[in-house]
């Protein structure tokens, strides 16, 4: 596939007809002609596939129409790097976006398919960790939907996030094997590899202009294959490309045996290097430094640029103008070797000088940052990296030494500052910061959220901003409207389009006309109405996968997230530990289900602890009589985003409990508040401006702030002593310690109860005084249900801010400095539905 500007007046392209005899036809020929099955024997999974490859050849004609026009008009590019894509499930998303999800349900309906029924058969993609990974793909959709010429570049991961099971109150990991039925939704591109190189050695030239070029030779080739996963836009406009790259063995590499005869080893040994792509790392905001992550890194960021340059040439601009034609955005720094293999392509293959391929390089890149976390900062061994990738380990010493020169130059005399802003830590046995790397070579560093971009200033990169002070900004995150309200709460869409029409669907501001209706009473009602029917629906989902059933007539109390110290599920279930002692004690208490989500990192034995704690307060709780159905405590299994999908628009609190300065930005909070949750939170990531938006009278605020925070640490209080002035707290710990609530893990428990009492890094006790209160507080606006309503209403119409549209025009208008290039929509004959 070259990227012609020329199209052939010969391939003129006759859309495919929308309507529903067109797609009921379609279907019937995939299901025949592609799956090869007969309408007759086939399964709801063959049904599933049929549909799919229908929808799929209207949207690659899509795609066809977007790549020409963006050849046509020379457009600027932009190209997301990304380790990781939490897409979730592409058929309903497809079809929405397409705007033929009703009339393939008709068309379906007409063949005797229930959508529902298969649509649910479809497994999530689930190739990232959390709200890193599902940025990336709200992005993805993002610039689709507003025209930008976007691509991403990932892994095709073979397996992706583990599935996580409860057994015996633990989670247990199950390999996530989406791909074993085969995916409708990839177009493999066997023709599309490059090779890359892994070891080996580097041969040095001195070049007649004096520069010195350098050839890497030998070591080990894979090659990447590419895979394209086409991304409508919403309303069937631009269609763009996700591609993500695939291991193959080489046919050298077979050779080698080959050669010696041993042909059964050489395709035996094929499966080696194979590995690079097996498996998603399931570590959220935690590095590993694994000699494989590192080639897994380098090799997609290899094959990605080779791929970006290999585009530049075929529409035949010249080099020198690379960052004319393209922006790469670094999402973290998992893909930041693509600095220093950029530099490597133009040195090396281009024979570009060092001094202009380092002003291509600034200009093209730019570096997204999700963390302050120290174990989430990437460093790799100094003799890895020189092993692994030993042309590129010249590259960053290089990109040191030039650096640092520079500063040397503007800062004479500050030996301890230029030590600190080095690439190379000397200090931990000599390894390579890999943010260092990634702030070097791009022209803007963002944060994602207004507080997490100040402390980035002010901490770890303080250093890097008294250098650049404007290199560094702030993109505030957001979330795709598409997904997580039109499509996982219609009830709400179709209460929102019944008072100010359609239009906010596609401009987010828009839904500022909806604040009125808080205040009127029948769209407060209407809305309880959605309300109730979310849980019930959510309901059902729990009855299945739990066994346990709920009442949907109550307040719905969710913390869905990754489990992690810093997030501070403990904190949540401590208040659940209160409230059952309360309804013991014969109190009078709101009732309440209060929901848990999220996967821990399979090595991260706190976590996992966590997690079989609240399995078994949750098993006490539901089956103590006395809780009269008042209490049901549900850790829901296995939380994806099709799973997301259902509890968000199910929920009422939203608890975003962070340990202030610890969460980035969180997206998990600006989804439950645009499906009218109200947030109860610290003043943490992205909590700041949602209160900001929404008003702090609606919206639950409570705790330490960052500086307070830091503060009390410094103070040292030990932890147990907040149990002095709050005796319910430590009949709740002591009830902990003591093993009430323990059901063969009683040792387990005593271990969180000391761990609490003796470490609590996140200070969970000395907030919980604070967060009582804030429950309390929000216990009493929920028992006036038209009061609460209104807050609710007033979220939804107040959320705009935190559209996805918005966090990519910034980072188009501020970093990427690229327009948008809308194709036309569809001619009308082939419009219809
Ligand atoms: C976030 C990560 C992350 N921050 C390392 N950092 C990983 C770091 O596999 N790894 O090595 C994986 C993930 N993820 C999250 O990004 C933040 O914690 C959230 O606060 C933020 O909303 C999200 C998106 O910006």
């Amino acid at each position: 596939m070259t990227e012609s500007t020329q199209p052939n007046p010969r391939h003129r392209l006759s859309p495919l007809t929308c309507d529903a005899p067109g797609l009921r036809q379609s279907i019937r020929d995939a299901l025949v002609r592609v799956v090869g099955k007969d309408p007759d024997l086939a399964t709801p999974r063959d049904w599933l596939h049929a549909v799919s490859f229908a929808i799929r050849e209207r949207i690659i004609e899509r795609r066809v129409v977007t790549r020409r026009q963006f050849a046509e008009e020379d457009v600027k590019r932009v190209y997301y790097l990304s380790m990781e894509y939490l897409i979730g499930r592409m058929l309903e998303a497809n079809l929405r976006n397409m705007g033929i999800f009703e009339v393939t349900q008709q068309a379906l309906q007409d063949l005797g398919v229930d959508f529902r029924e298969i649509a649910r058969l479809e497994e999530d993609a689930a190739l990232g960790n959390g709200g890193l990974g599902r940025l990336a793909a709200c992005i993805l959709e993002s610039m689709a939907t507003q025209g930008y010429p976007g691509y991403g570049y990932g892994i095709r991961y073979e397996y992706g996030m583990f599935q996580q099971h409860i057994e015996h109150f633990r989670q247990v990991e199950h390999p996530d094997n989406w791909l074993r039925y085969g995916n409708p939704w990839e177009f493999p591109r066997p023709e599309k590899t490059f090779p890359v190189r892994f070891y080996g050695y580097v041969v040095e030239h001195h070049r007649p202009d004096g520069e010195t070029s350098c050839n890497w030779e030998n070591g080990e080739e894979v090659l990447a294959m590419a895979y394209d996963y086409p991304t409508a836009g919403y309303e069937r406009r631009n269609v763009n490309n996700l591609r993500l790259w695939a291991a193959k063995a080489t046919r050298d590499f077979d050779l080698r045996y080959f050669n010696e005869g041993d042909y059964i080893r050489a395709v035996a040994d094929k499966n080696e290097s194979e590995t690079i792509s097996m498996v998603l790392y399931p570590n959220d905001a935690t590095a590993i430094g694994k000699e494989l992550r590192l080639k897994q890194e380098y090799f997609f960021v290899s094959a990605s640029l080779q791929d970006i340059f290999d585009r530049h040439r075929q529409l035949e601009y010249p080099i020198e103008e690379l960052a004319d034609k393209a922006a790469i955005q670094l999402n973290d720094t998992h893909p930041a070797i693509a600095v220093a293999e950029c530099m490597r392509l133009l040195l090396d293959e281009h024979r570009i000088p060092w001094d202009q391929a380092w002003t291509i390089t600034q200009n093209l890149f730019s570096y997204t940052n999700h963390t302050l976390m120290p174990e989430a900062l990437e460093t790799w061994p100094v003799a890895l990296m020189e092993r692994v990738l030993p042309r590129h380990m010249g590259i960053i010493y290089r990109i040191n030494h030039e650096f640092i020169e520079e500063v040397r130059h503007r800062f004479p005399g500050e030996h301890e500052f230029f030590r600190r802003l080095s690439i190379i830590d000397e200090e931990h046995g000599r390894r390579v910061r890999m943010a260092h790397l990634a702030v070097i070579g791009s022209h803007r560093v963002n944060g994602v959220a207004a507080l997490h971009t100040s402390l980035l200033k002010q901490t770890l990169f303080a250093d890097f901003s008294r250098v650049w002070p404007e290199r560094f900004v702030n993109v505030t995150n957001g979330v795709t409207p598409r997904l997580w309200m039109i499509q996982a709460n219609p009830g709400l869409t179709e209460l929102i389009d019944s008072r100010i029409g359609s239009d906010w669907k596609f401009d987010l501001d828009r839904l500022k006309q909806f604040a009125p209706y808080a205040s009127d009473e029948a769209t407060r009602e209407a809305f309880r109405a959605v309300k109730l029917r979310n849980k019930e629906r959510l309901a059902a989902l729990v009855h299945k996968r739990t066994g346990l059933a709920i009442r949907p007539d109550v307040m719905y109390d969710v913390q869905i997230k990754r489990i992690h110290e810093y997030k501070r599920q403990l904190l949540k279930l401590l208040h659940v530990i209160e409230l059952y002692q309360r309804i013991r004690d014969g109190e009078d208490v709101l009732p309440r289900v209060v929901l848990f989500a999220g996967k821990a990192a399979p090595g991260y034995q706190r976590a996992k602890d966590i997690i079989a704690v609240i399995n078994e307060v949750a098993d006490i709780v539901n089956h103590d009589p006395a809780m009269g159905d008042r209490l049901k405590c549900v850790f829901f299994p296995n939380y994806e985003v099709s799973s997301a999908t259902i509890i968000i628009p199910a929920a009422d609190l939203s608890e975003q409990i962070s340990t202030a300065g610890f969460e980035a930005s969180g997206t998990g909070n600006m989804k439950l508040a645009m499906n009218g949750a109200l947030t109860i939170g610290t003043l943490d990531g992205a909590n700041i401006e949602i209160r900001d938006a929404v008003g702090t009278e609606n919206i639950f605020i409570f705790g330490m702030t960052a500086d307070r925070v830091s503060a009390h640490r410094a103070q040292g209080i030990p932890p147990g002593a907040h149990l002095d002035s709050h005796p319910r707290l430590r009949s709740m710990v002591e009830a902990l310690r003591d093993g009430f609530f323990s059901n063969g893990g009683r040792h387990l428990h005593a271990e969180i109860a000391r761990y609490l009492l003796e470490e609590d890094p996140f200070f969970v006790l000395a907030d919980y005084a604070a967060y009582s209160d804030a429950c309390a507080q929000a216990d009493r606006l929920y028992q006036d249900a038209e009061a609460w309503s209104e807050a609710a209403l007033l979220n939804v119409a107040r959320m705009s801010h935190f559209s996805i549209d918005r966090t990519v025009r910034e980072y188009a208008e501020n970093i990427w400095n690229v327009l948008p290039e809308p194709v036309p929509p569809p001619c009308p004959e082939s419009n219809k539905n």
